[in-house]
């Protein structure tokens, strides 16, 4: 099961945050976030729910920074729905690679995504193409977003898997609490804005797939790796480790079934 973005691609510093300035300009907010600052932001999961968030710091009251994060939002989606058409946003080096190992296994793929539909449909189409998905779960299909546990819980079920024989691809915290509450084992791969969070209850941290070669791992076993990146080997190893933790090296039980 992947996560989108940070994961699968490089979506935020230079994608999901210059459609949300565009989208303030558009709609006269003089907002414009900076890459630091929204680094900070990423802490809330969801655009809009991010958005809210954001307008009642700066003082608006809560009806109208609902309403304002709402337009916002919409207006955002658009324009980064066209960002996906037009390619802009790149897949992460190695996430193709990795996507088309496990496919030729027939390992059954989902992704797990808090993002929105409209522009996830297109992204996935044109980097990857949408039929290698079993499942394609995102914010629009759960009623609470990561760090909550429903996205994973429902692509489990669309899946038709055990959590148990499972493994999630993420890049953040939020998104390793989601899969580990889930009950779901986690690789995580690091990205500029994540590489310093706590990912203590992952089974592997790396900062890369492997893609040119260059991966450093920060957490876990190294010999989780083949050929110095990771493979679908490497996933099917984490699973096979059962309930190693990357922190502490140590066996504990795996998750109950
Ligand atoms: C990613 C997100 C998303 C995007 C914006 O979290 O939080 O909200 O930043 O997408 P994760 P939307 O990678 O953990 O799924 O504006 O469509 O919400
Ligand atoms: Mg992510």
């Amino acid at each position: 099961m992947f996560d989108v973005d940070g994961t699968l691609v490089d979506s935020e510093r230079d994608g999901h945050r210059v459609a949300f300035n565009a989208a303030f300009a558009a709609l006269g907010f003089s907002y414009r976030w900076d890459e630091e600052q929204y680094g900070r932001l990423l802490e809330i999961t969801g655009g809009r729910r991010r958005l809210a968030s954001f307008l009642l710091a700066q003082g608006h009251g809560e009806a109208e920074a609902e309403a304002a994060a709402r337009s916002v939002h919409e207006m955002k989606t658009g324009l980064f729905s066209d960002m996906c058409r037009q390619g802009t946003i790149p897949a992460r080096p190695g996430a193709l690679r990795l996507l088309d190992e496990l496919g030729a296994l027939h390992v059954p793929l989902a992704i797990a995504t808090t993002g929105s539909r409209a522009w996830v449909t297109p992204l996935l189409e044109r980097l990857f193409g949408l039929g290698r998905f079993v499942a394609v779960l995102g914010g629009d299909d759960v009623p609470d977003l990561k760090p909550s546990p429903a996205v994973y819980e429902t692509a489990l079920e669309r899946l038709g898997v055990d959590r148990a024989a499972a493994v999630a691809v993420e890049d953040s915290r939020n998104g390793l609490v989601a899969a580990r509450a889930a009950g779901v084992r986690c690789v995580v791969v690091t990205n500029e804005y994540t590489a310093y969070q706590d990912f203590s209850e992952a089974e592997l941290v790396v900062d890369g797939f492997g893609d040119p070669g260059e991966l450093r791992v920060l957490a876990g076993d190294p010999t989780l790796l083949e050929g110095g990146a990771v493979t679908a080997g490497t996933l099917a190893r984490v699973v096979e480790a059962g309930g190693v933790r990357a922190s502490d090296g140590q066996h504990r039980p795996a998750p109950p079934r």
